[in-house]
């Protein structure tokens, strides 16, 4: 680029595009587009015809990973990624995921309007299934296929609550394809979800990295019998042990300290009626830390609390590990390019780690990984109430588009 002028995005046109995208799926709290539903289809086929629009070569893989790709001078040169994804949790946001993808064609948008012409592709992509609630694939499966980390085999295991394969929800998507996307670098731009960013009033977050995360299922299972007829004493309530390990698993959390967070987040209770002594309950429990070894520590206490939860209702108790998803600490080189260009264009940076699970935790097993973050207000996210202002929202996505000049190399057009 010519020296002076600096190049930004559109803010106006991408805060419409991700309000256009928030009202796919909209119900009576916020938008649910669960993974490889209807709603996520649409939201697909709405960014699929918005990468069109900007001249894109729209691919997508055997994972129905989606992306976009703007030529550059060497075609063969692998390509700069941007990106997100655009599935959703449920009663959610409009801006987790969705902010990331949609400021990736930001960038293009105003790449192909100054004429810029780079030395790498460059390439925006949606990945598959990041949140992971609708089939309990733990989420990033679209990415961890990508890389190798996990297959068809494995997905053909996950079932929906309503007993539909994510392997057949995939194969009905329509978005099944033969591309193969090879990155040079990966580049994530996010809400932070969490409070630190808008606590101390910072305008970038640079992440160091991804926290480590284990999804387990634990299975309590007791006796049905009568509420009425049927003695407290001589119960074994699947229910009441139950809601000792939730109460037992607060505590370990706080014991654990280091950042653990541990949440028990799905809890289905069986048979469910008013009238019957609860049989059967499964829990679904996530917990994450940063250090490995006390992400380790902190699972093999948690299912000590569960099991001592279910003996002292003489409930028996089963635990699975649903996944575990390694963390990601990103190089000096990807967290000082953030940090050098959210100053160099004036913003307010602090350096952090991710609570929130990311795709780009995975693409850092194949690739130079960043992250950037803007604030969330109040810390909230994976709720109606998530919000970011346009503003925050547009210093990233410039942020985003001077990481992606540098790392693809741009070139003034020939005209
Ligand atoms: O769970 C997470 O951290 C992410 O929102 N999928
Ligand atoms: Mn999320
Ligand atoms: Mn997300």
């Amino acid at each position: 680029m010519t020296g002076g002028t600096t190049l930004r995005i559109d803010r106006e046109k991408l805060w419409n595009m991700i309000a256009e995208m928030g009202e796919i799926g909209k119900g009576a709290a916020g938008r649910t587009r669960l993974a490889l539903s209807w709603e996520d289809l649409e939201a697909r086929r709405l960014l699929a015809r918005w990468m069109e629009d900007l001249g894109l070569d729209v691919q997508t893989d055997a994972y129905a990973n989606i992306w976009g790709v703007r030529a550059g001078r060497d075609a063969k040169a692998r390509p700069v990624v941007v990106g997100s994804h655009i599935d959703t949790v449920r009663d959610a946001g409009m801006f987790d995921g969705v902010m990331g993808v949609l400021s990736g064609l930001a960038a293009v948008r105003a790449m192909n309007e100054a004429k810029v012409e780079t030395e790498r592709p460059v390439a925006v992509i949606s990945f598959t299934d990041e949140e992971g609630g609708r089939f309990l694939s733990g989420g990033l499966a679209g990415s961890r296929a990508l890389a190798g980390l996990t297959d068809i085999e494995t997905l053909k295991t996950k079932r929906s609550p309503e007993g539909k394969s994510w392997v057949d929800a995939l194969n009905e998507s329509g978005f099944v394809g033969n591309g193969r996307l090879e990155p040079h670098a990966y580049l994530e731009y996010h809400i932070e979800q969490g409070p630190a960013l808008a606590d101390e009033n910072i305008q970038i977050g640079v992440v160091r990295g991804v926290v480590g995360i284990s999804w387990l299922r634990v299975t309590f299972r007791g006796e049905a019998n009568h509420a009425g007829a049927f003695p407290m004493n001589r119960r074994h309530d699947a229910g009441l042990a139950a809601a000792r390990a939730v109460v037992e698993l607060n505590r370990l959390a706080l014991e654990l300290g280091q950042g653990a967070v541990i949440t028990p987040g799905q809890l289905n209770q069986h048979p469910n009626l008013p009238n019957i002594v609860p049989g059967e309950v499964v829990l679904t429990v996530d917990i994450r830390q940063f250090d490995p070894v006390s992400l380790e520590h902190g699972v093999n206490r948690l299912k000590e609390v569960v099991r001592t939860a279910g003996e002292q209702e003489g409930v028996a108790v089963k635990v699975e590990t649903l996944v575990q998803t390694a963390r990601a600490a990103f190089s000096e080189e990807m967290v000082s390019l953030v940090e050098r260009k959210a100053r160099e264009l004036g913003y307010s940076t602090k350096r952090m780690s991710s609570g929130a699970g990311h795709d780009a935790q995975i693409l850092h097993g194949l690739c130079p990984t960043g992250m950037i973050f803007v604030p969330s207000k109040d810390g909230r996210s994976h709720c109606p109430e998530e919000f970011t202002s346009q503003e925050d929202m547009g210093n990233g996505a410039d942020v985003l588009l001077q990481c992606v000049l540098e790392l693809t190399g741009p070139f003034e057009s020939a005209d």
